[in-house]
């Protein structure tokens, strides 16, 4: 594991902090028309040429020996869906060692990377423990999570870990929130995040319209907390129940206002874990989560403090 990051900035705070736009793949003619730079495709043939004869982090790990313990992370340092793994690894003790992908050299068109993940993406997670099969590639963030989890309630004499369950209904309703995650909220704010900051042209109409899209899915999350906050509050508070239902005494009275609620069960799982790296970097589409969406912010802010989380969000 990367442990000589001593310094507690989040690596994927200070990715993304960094983040700007990119002017000289496109230009404007007097009359104000946008079109490519005719210079670009030269300008693309030479940076590819001078990218694969450059190093990197990715070329230095595929030019050694492959590693024969732990798990290798591949993934970019300001990738929200790589820090999801590392949570995850952290939080069921696993070793595992982090190589940041360089999109700048091309590291992503890498054939050997290509052959971890088809999709040249990241993050892409290779299991070196697994006997005779000493690389087990994996990608797409939601299946590796499904994959760790499994195999170390397997390690554990089917005790799953306290973020998976056993149980059948538990486990479809912790799957709907992490799919619901990587199919719907992760690209959405990919998708504000690209057009706010990377694209070539500004177009107010597809930054609204993603924005208002992952203010939606904080509104779906926000209502199943408060949801279960209210359940929480009715049930260990049941001497007051009665008044926080007529409306006389409102809920934010309640000593357990503040007390946690988990998407599913009584307990933090990977159908909450999933969401913590994208919640972190928000604000650089314009939501603030502290008030406009208070439960949300709350379960985020509980799940930043977990030791685990912690670690992954600066060593990864
Ligand atoms: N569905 C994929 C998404 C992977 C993905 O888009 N990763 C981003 C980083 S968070 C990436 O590699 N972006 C590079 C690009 O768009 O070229 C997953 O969950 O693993």
């Amino acid at each position: 594991m990367n442990s000589n990051n001593s310094n507690n900035i989040s690596n994927l705070s200070a990715g993304l902090r960094n983040i700007h736009l990119s002017a000289s793949d496109h230009h404007i003619d007097n009359e104000g028309n946008f079109s490519a730079n005719p210079d670009i495709n030269k300008q693309q043939q030479q940076q590819q040429q001078q990218a694969e004869t450059e190093t990197s982090e990715l070329r230095e790990f595929f030019s050694n020996p492959t590693p024969t313990d732990g798990f290798s992370l591949i993934t970019h340092r300001s990738a929200p869906n790589g820090f999801k793994i590392a949570i995850v690894l952290s939080e069921l003790n696993y070793n595992y060692r982090t190589i940041h992908l360089d999109f700048n050299k091309n590291d992503h068109r890498l054939p050997q990377f290509l052959q971890l993940n088809p999709n040249g993406r990241v993050p892409a997670l290779i299991d070196h423990t697994v006997p005779n099969l000493n690389n087990v590639s994996l990608w797409e963030s939601g299946s590796i999570i499904i994959y760790l989890v499994n195999k170390k309630c397997k390690e554990d004499n089917n005790v799953c870990p306290q973020i998976w369950s056993n149980n059948l209904i538990e486990q479809s309703q912790i799957l709907s929130w992490l799919f619901f995650q990587t199919s719907g909220h992760a690209p959405m704010i990919g998708q504000a995040l690209h057009f706010r900051y990377f694209h070539t042209i500004n177009v107010p109409s597809a930054i609204d319209r993603y924005t208002d899209e992952v203010r939606r899915v904080y509104g779906v999350l926000e209502m199943a907390l408060s949801e279960r906050r209210e359940a929480l509050i009715m049930e260990l508070d049941s001497e007051n129940a009665e008044s926080y239902s007529s409306g006389l005494t409102p809920l934010s009275q309640s000593r357990y206002f503040d007390s946690p609620v988990w998407l599913v069960g009584d307990r933090c799982t990977i159908a909450d874990l999933c969401f913590v790296p994208w919640n972190y970097v928000v604000d650089r589409i314009g939501i603030d989560l502290k008030a406009e969406f208070p439960e949300v912010y709350k379960w985020t802010k509980r799940m930043m403090r977990r030791p685990a989380v912690v670690r992954a969000l600066t060593e990864a």
